[in-house]
């Protein structure tokens, strides 16, 4: 593997699957940075046990059963972008902020998410797409989501770093 390159996972959640959104935002975050590429994508659905795993850093908010009834109400596709270093950045200043009405114009959650008031100060948001914050964040999620094997061919070294070959 190239020194330097940086893998994210990208969640295209069910609001944008229903809506026919995913295949638009793929190939706009394959092009958020020059020199990207998919590596891995799949289809799938998440239940509450995976969602809070995704999720475990929400799960004592008061709104995370609105999250999980969302995650889990639809199919997600799932894939894996490796690019260059400061990839991982970029791709969130592309999705935008977490609360679509707070996300930057022309970004992707400003321009296709929508928000609920619940009105106590609270919001329901569905915000079309995941970006992990971090690398290390993207390695558990990857991890978690993928197998070696849907990995290996497209990019054996970062497949083989992931899931360390045992003697
Ligand atoms: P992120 O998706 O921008 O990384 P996180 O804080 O990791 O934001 O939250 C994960 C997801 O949980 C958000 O994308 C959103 O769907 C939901 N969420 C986070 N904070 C709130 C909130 O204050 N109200 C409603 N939903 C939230
Ligand atoms: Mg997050």
């Amino acid at each position: 593997m190239a020194p330097n390159r940086e893998h994210t996972l990208i969640l295209i959640k069910p609001d944008a699957v229903e809506q026919d959104l995913h295949l638009t935002v793929l190939a706009r975050l394959e092009h958020t940075v020059e020199g990207s590429r998919y590596v891995a994508s799949r289809i799938l659905q998440f239940n509450p046990d995976l969602c809070r795993e995704h999720y475990s850093h929400l799960t004592e908010k008061p709104f995370y059963k609105n999250i999980e009834t969302y995650m889990c109400s639809g199919h997600i596709w799932a894939a894996v972008l490796e690019g260059p270093h400061g990839m991982i950045p970029a791709i969130r200043e592309d999705i935008g902020a977490t609360d679509p009405t707070a996300a930057a114009k022309g970004t992707i959650r400003n321009t296709y998410g929508t928000k609920i008031d619940l009105g106590n100060g609270e919001y329901f948001t569905r915000n079309v797409v995941h970006a992990s914050e971090s690398q290390q964040e993207a390695y558990e999620e990857i991890r978690r989501l993928f197998l070696k094997e849907e990995i290996q061919n497209s990019a054996p070294e970062f497949a083989e770093k992931l899931w360390p070959a045992t003697e």
